[in-house]
């Protein structure tokens, strides 16, 4: 196999807690485009609707594409290589490794595209993203459709946070000293959006797992 070499990802618009944030990096036409990949992806691998260990329900239903898909049940929460029912996850598509392997500055390729559905009511509470094997390799989060009020804080509990809106076409790339900083999403604010038919935000999220 050949060695990738290191790669400079592009200045970002903004940079909140050293998470790089590209504003509308994807335009409408690829916005609607990645909603048609992802009904293909949703087919397969269907919207299912997690518990916390302690038996809570998470507002966000979610699925995986790539090798592994994030799972979150009484057990715990971890990454595993079948969904729910049983099936191996889908491949994740080549025009979302794109985002990946322009953003990311990783020579890698992630594991796992996480993808969240919120509902008007959906929300995530502050957490660090540290299932992975692996902290030097960022997370790239593309958001879709409605605007989600977004909180990034400290690499420990507590403290100052700051928040931003992400709408829909925007990437966010936390790495570096952003990578185990807390963070999640307030609410959702309906309607901003008409990608999505039915409403909603589309979150997703790219990780290298092993
Ligand atoms: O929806 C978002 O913007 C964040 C999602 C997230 O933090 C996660 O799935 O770990
Ligand atoms: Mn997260």
């Amino acid at each position: 196999m050949t060695e990738t070499p290191p790669l400079t990802p592009p200045p970002p618009t903004t940079t909140l807690r050293g998470a790089r944030f590209y504003e509308g990096y994807l335009d409408p036409a690829a916005q609607q485009a990645l909603v048609v990949t992802l009904r293909g992806l949703v087919a397969a691998a269907p919207l299912f609707s997690p518990v916390t260990p302690s038996g809570k329900p998470m507002s966000v239903r979610m699925t995986s594409a790539g090798r592994f898909g994030w799972i979150a049940d009484r057990t715990g929460y971890r990454y595993g290589p079948t969904h729910p029912n049983g099936q191996p996850w889908p491949a994740i598509p080549e025009s979302i490794l794109n985002i990946w392997r322009a953003l990311s500055g990783s020579p890698r390729e992630p594991g796992c595209c996480l993808i969240n559905f919120y509902g008007a009511e959906a929300r995530m509470g502050l957490h660090q993203d540290r299932d992975e094997a692996d902290f030097t390799q960022p997370v790239v989060s593309v958001s879709l459709g409605d605007d989600a009020l977004f909180r990034i804080g400290n690499a420990t509990r507590g403290g100052s946070t700051q928040s931003l809106w992400l709408r829909s076409g925007d990437v966010l790339v936390m790495g570096e000293t952003a990578r185990l900083c807390y963070h999640g999403v307030d609410r959702i604010a309906p309607g901003t959006s008409t990608l999505l038919a039915q409403g909603g935000r589309i979150n997703l999220t790219l990780r290298v797992v092993d």
